[in-house]
């Protein structure tokens, strides 16, 4: 079992001893176990296997350590399946729909006999959800639209969380005996923010077959759909469907092209290839055989790779299609990145030699958005400070709340004068660093920043960003944010969308006038790197490019190893199209200086 596996059985318990009415402080100590796990960079299965005591981590006690073990040892946890004989299982389902939590589901149950989202939907259908109290009709709404989000994503896993489940299968798969090549194709491979399932293609000395068998082996295996020579079916524990197909060496480019996709992408160049009078398939390049010549194209959408495999198009003469550079040469195009095959362009661009030499992590230089214990953060500046040097950063900037976010403790005017003092001790105690103080400030309803202008003033960076007001309506939206980039010292507008995926859709907001106005206020807008929220979308990402808006990637750390989130961030930038010279924090010190100093005089 995985450490996210693992994070997640304890979170259900919290959740579900919330909701029976455990002791607040029990629930507590799950909670912070649950981060602690999360948070860690080796498995908790090597950590017990090489006998070290758990309990020497931050928040794991005697009876937390027990349950881990247990989890590991047995893939179950005794004391949730007691909870769970009083607690229906699937309300920890709708503790994570935005605006409900373990409270409002624990009311929801006993009052209304709610269990499952279904039921919910129908409860605030009929009014009744409204009228409890501690819900109102506005709470009624927020609910509605959480259930529609839900279901709208459902079954979509988010990239990070696809990451975790697979690791260890590919570690399981690579000892496999005969296996010469091991890939990830799909969406996975393209860099999305989400995945439906995985998509594997493995190259093989002799049999498939061995292989096949060590595949649906894998511990972390729940169901095997189907297991044939060439082709293995299974869903993960954690639900994730996985797909393998062995591929011949002949035919492993074509393969890895087709079934990493797009779709789109993939319907184009096979159109390129007609024009040349040749046909690409996951089986390779062939030419066209005479007689078939003026046959109607092969209905592209008709169907799944499966139906697709069936048909077995290997008619004509093989010409190539053991690299992938060979399947683009055949249609004269150099090879696409993986990241840009949407079919959004860069077939247009391949054929100018127009692509874009896509940011890497490399060239990043500082993080400019992160929390502090000052307000919702978990470390302290000076420990910040030292992971972002540890990085190898240039440079870096605090960021904590503005007053207006109670819930997450935001700065008042007074509290970040005594920030700056500790901010003042970290640039004295970490060398090598230049450390900024910024402020993720507030924009409040009417557009209006949440911290008075002399203090702005005095911040080296301001951030802005709405958390509020999230309903209002598009033009109002609008509004008030252009109303917020037209104030003289903002410099960065973040996760300006304002989405969590799969739980909250973004807010309506003119995009196009946001970054118009981004432009024109020299404003550079976020792509937040955290992958819960990976704001801007690609299609934002490209349109700012086109318009010359600069983009900064940041983490939007909590804590120290929420950095790593930089990496999440790039990918997203990558599918936007985005060069070093469009991301303001690939700045070396003194030319982000410049950039930084551009409206203070
Ligand atoms: P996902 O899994 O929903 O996140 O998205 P993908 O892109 O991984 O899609 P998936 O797993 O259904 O199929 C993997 C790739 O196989 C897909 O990106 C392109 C290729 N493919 C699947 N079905 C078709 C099809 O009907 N026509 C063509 N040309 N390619 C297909
Ligand atoms: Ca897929
Ligand atoms: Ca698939």
């Amino acid at each position: 079992m995985e450490n996210i596996e693992i994070g997640e059985r304890l979170e259900e318990l919290a959740d579900l001893l919330e909701i029976s009415g455990a002791n607040p402080f029990r629930i507590r100590a799950y909670r912070n176990a649950v981060r602690t796990i999360r948070g860690l960079t080796r498995p908790v299965k090597q950590m017990v296997e090489a006998g070290e005591d758990l309990t020497e981590l931050p928040g794991i006690g005697k009876d937390l350590s027990a349950h881990i073990r247990e989890l590991l040892e047995t893939g179950e946890l005794e004391l949730l399946k007691e909870v769970t004989a009083e607690v229906p299982r699937e309300l920890a389902i709708l503790t994570r729909l935005d605006g409900v939590g373990p409270k409002k589901a624990k009311k929801l149950w006993e009052e209304l006999e709610v269990v499952t989202v279904d039921d919910l939907e129908r409860e605030v259908e009929a009014g009744r959800v409204a009228e409890l109290s501690g819900f109102g009709e506005k709470s009624a709404t927020k609910i509605l639209r959480a259930i529609q989000d839900h279901r709208k994503h459902q079954g979509r896993f988010l990239r990070h969380a696809a990451i975790q489940y697979l690791e260890p299968l590919l570690d399981h798969l690579e000892k496999a005996k005969g296996i010469r090549c091991l890939e990830v194709a799909g969406s996975y491979r393209r860099g999305k923010e989400t995945v439906g399932d995985i998509d594997l293609l493995a190259l093989v000395e002799g049999e498939g077959k061995p292989v096949m068998e060590h595949f649906i082996a894998f511990p972390g295996v729940d169901r095997v759909d189907m297991a044939g020579e060439t082709r293995g079916s299974v869903v993960l524990r954690s639900g994730l469907p996985v797909d393998l197909r062995i591929v011949p060496e002949e035919s492993y480019g074509a393969a890895l092209h087709y079934f990493t996709g797009s779709k789109e992408h993939n319907v184009e160049i096979r159109k390129r290839a007609q024009e040349r009078g040749l046909r690409i398939s996951e089986y390779g390049v062939f030419r066209v055989a005479e007689e078939e010549e003026g046959e109607e194209a092969r209905e592209e959408d008709a169907g799944g790779p499966e139906e697709v495999q069936e048909a077995g198009p290997q008619s004509g003469e093989r010409l190539s299609g053991a690299t992938e550079e060979e399947v683009f040469q055949a249609v004269d195009l150099p090879w696409i990145p993986p990241v840009l095959r949407e079919n959004q362009g860069e077939i247009q661009a391949a054929e100018k030699d127009a692509l874009p030499e896509l940011v890497a992590l490399e060239e990043i230089r500082g993080d400019l958005h992160m929390h502090t214990t000052w307000s919702d953060g978990r470390d302290s500046v000076r420990v910040m400070a030292e992971a972002c040097r540890e990085r190898g950063y240039a440079y870096m900037a605090i960021t904590d709340h503005s007053q207006a976010v109670t819930v997450a403790n935001g700065l008042t005017p007074e509290r970040i004068r005594e920030q700056w003092k500790e901010i003042d001790e970290a640039r004295e105690a970490v060398e090598g660093i230049r450390i900024y103080r910024g402020c993720e400030v507030d924009i409040l309803k009417d557009g209006s920043l949440d911290l008075p202008d002399p203090v702005l003033e005095e911040l080296d960076l301001v951030l802005v960003a709405v958390h509020s007001h999230m309903e209002m309506d598009e033009a109002a939206m609008t509004r008030r944010i252009l109303e917020a980039l037209a104030h003289p010292l903002v410099d960065i507008l973040v996760h300006p969308t304002g989405r969590l995926i799969n739980r909250r859709e973004p807010y309506s907001v003119d995009m196009e006038a946001v970054l118009h106005a981004a432009k024109e206020h020299d404003v550079a807008v976020e792509m937040n790197a955290n992958p819960q929220r990976l704001d801007l979308h690609d299609r934002h990402l490209f349109r700012a490019r086109e318009l010359g808006v600069r983009v900064v990637v940041s983490t939007d750390a909590h804590r120290t190893d929420h950095l790593s989130f930089m990496e999440s961030g790039l990918d997203q930038a990558r599918r936007g199209w985005l060069e070093a010279g469009d991301v303001v924090n690939t700045l070396g010190l003194d030319a982000f200086e410049a950039w930084r100093t551009r409206k203070r005089g």
